[in-house]
């Protein structure tokens, strides 16, 4: 088996997780996609089912998340970014030359940014199936983005939005800036802006315990709330 990447250690299960003030967000639309692409671009979209009519691929895939647990040999389905793109955006959108800083929004609120050139990787999907099974709401139903060479706050769950720019300057963050790395490639341990990633891992690792507990509960409740 291979080995797990700088400063990460495998979890035997896969947590719902992420910034603690999303833990009681879900989404409004759990059963229905719906991806609206918009910012620079010729013409504004809003997909109902957007991955309809795409060639499907199955990907099994390690995550990694940036507080430094690992979920090893996930099994995804769904579309590949690269083919979405461009069998669906560059014809049917029209990002301006240059708009390569996308700007990802999920239906609870979180928000990231990520340049085109890593969601173009062959190993990025807009996935709607996780081992078999539709995305359950803990895992991002109904569509999610996987990156699984970045850092998971980079795989939006719930993805509702793709905001194409020319820069970051007008992306805010969900959480302190120095917490979203525009790359967070994992090979490189990109987990932070300004701090290094090695000093990010002790910072972080003493919240993935309360965090797993946290969304744990949240869930829970929401599903006791629930006919
Ligand atoms: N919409 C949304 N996407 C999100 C998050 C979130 O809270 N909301 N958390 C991120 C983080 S930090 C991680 S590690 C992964 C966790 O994915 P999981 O909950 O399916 O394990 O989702 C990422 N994408
Ligand atoms: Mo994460």
């Amino acid at each position: 088996m291979s080995t797990l990447p700088p400063g990460q250690r495998e979890l035997a299960d896969f947590p719902r997780f992420g910034l603690s003030q999303f833990a009681r967000r879900f989404p409004a639309s759990p059963k229905v996609a719906t991806l609206q692409i918009c910012g620079e671009v010729g013409n504004e979209l809003e997909l109902s089912n957007p991955l309809a009519g795409l060639p499907r691929v199955e990907q099994v895939s390690d995550f990694h998340c940036v507080t430094t647990w690992s979920r090893r040999g996930l099994r995804w389905s769904g579309v590949r970014f690269s083919e979405f793109y461009s069998a669906v955006v560059l014809p049917q959108a029209r990002p301006g030359d240059g708009a390569n800083y996308l700007y990802l929004r999920g239906q609870d609120g979180a928000r990231t940014c990520v340049v085109l050139e890593d969601l173009l990787a062959d190993d990025v999907l807009l996935a709607d199936r996780l081992d078999g099974e539709p995305l359950t709401i803990a895992h991002g139903a109904p569509l999610r983005l996987v990156a699984p060479s970045q850092y998971g706050y980079k795989s939006v769950k719930h993805l509702c939005r793709i905001e194409f720019r020319f820069d970051q300057n007008g992306f805010r963050p969900s959480a302190f800036a120095f917490m979203d790395h525009l790359r967070a490639r994992v090979a490189r341990e990109e987990r932070g802006r300004g701090a290094p990633g090695w000093l990010l891992r002790y910072l972080y690792r003493p919240l993935i315990g309360p965090t797993v507990r946290r969304f744990a509960r949240a869930l829970r409740e929401r599903q006791m709330g629930q006919p």
